[in-house]
């Protein structure tokens, strides 16, 4: 593709952005990231998303290195060294290089880098129809392990859910949590509407904070929509007037079947489709100049 990368410290072409075999982020998983996206010149919600980069790694004791200034710098840097103006941006800090044994104190500096290119997660197609999403067997993290709150490079729980949800011919999953209450897609957040009242699952019950999920939350609440952060079950899902999904890379989307249950009249609702509208307003209004 010919990308610019950035890699500790360096802006060099992609061919030549490569990581060490010994890097605890291959070998185990041991790292956090971020990804963010950029819209008509300007990234959105950065500074979220930094402060959510360095809450992961402060979490699993992991020192990038650079200030949050520079963390920024670096982002901005790879946006501009790649022409984006639209598009979507990896943030990744590894342990670093170490030995064979996982102790992370064998690790004596992070690996940073940064790819700025664009994503299209779903088929253009399924943001008019809504799509169709499926509960998995395989269960969202519990918070007393891995906290999912932690976005860590450690996404087994979900690619598993992923690989499931395509076994079953759709393209995304509905996780449920260890005690069976509804947590998140495998890279989404979830909301259902009822009665005019928007609900997500609490963060508490092991789920990714999403900045998507905070930002529709303040649309809705902007809009004069009650907006309750509340445990709830398949069935209620499956008796909601409209659900959709929420997240960086996927925006809003709606769904209209879970599990075989059609949601609402089938079509994507009017709360969904007015936050939709709203949110794709917000992205074009605000975020951090790429320059
Ligand atoms: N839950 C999980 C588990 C995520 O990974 C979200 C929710 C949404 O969070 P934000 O802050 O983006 O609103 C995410 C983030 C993918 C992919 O390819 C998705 C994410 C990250 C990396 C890859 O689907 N979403």
């Amino acid at each position: 593709m010919g990308l610019v990368i950035y890699l500790d410290g360096s802006l060099v072409p992609e061919e030549e952005a490569v990581v060490s075999v010994f890097d605890h982020g291959l070998l185990y998983g041991d790292g956090v990231f971020e990804g963010i996206r950029a819209y008509a010149g300007r990234v959105f919600k950065l500074a979220e998303h930094i402060d959510r980069f360095y809450q992961s790694a402060h979490s699993i004791l992991l020192a990038p290195g650079l200030s949050r200034e520079e963390m920024i710098r670096v982002v901005v840097d790879t946006c501009r060294a790649n022409g984006i103006r639209d598009g979507y941006i990896r943030l990744v800090a590894t342990r670093g290089r170490g030995d064979l044994g996982l102790d992370p104190g064998k690790c004596p500096k992070a690996t940073v880098f940064c790819i700025a290119a664009t994503i299209q997660l779903y088929p253009a197609e399924l943001y008019d129809k809504g799509m169709a999403i499926v509960t998995v067997p395989t269960r969202r993290n519990v918070p007393e392990a891995v906290n999912p709150r932690i976005k860590s490079l450690n996404y087994l729980n979900n690619v598993l859910a992923k690989i499931e949800a395509g076994l079953a011919g759709v393209a995304e999953a509905v996780m449920l949590n260890a005690d069976g209450y509804v947590a998140e897609a495998t890279g989404d957040n979830i909301f259902i509407v009822k009665k005019g009242v928007l609900y997500t699952p609490p963060a508490s019950i092991g789920i990714l904070d999403g900045i998507t999920r905070d930002t529709v939350m303040e649309l809705a609440a902007r809009k004069g929509l009650a907006v309750s952060e509340s445990l709830f079950t398949r069935h209620d899902i499956f008796i909601a007037d409209e659900c959709f999904l929420t997240g960086t890379a996927a925006e809003l989307i709606p769904v209209v079947k879970v599990d075989g249950r059609t949601i609402g009249d089938g079509r994507p609702g009017p709360v969904t489709r007015d936050l939709m509208a709203r949110y794709r307003d917000l992205t074009r209004a605000e975020g951090y100049p790429i320059g």
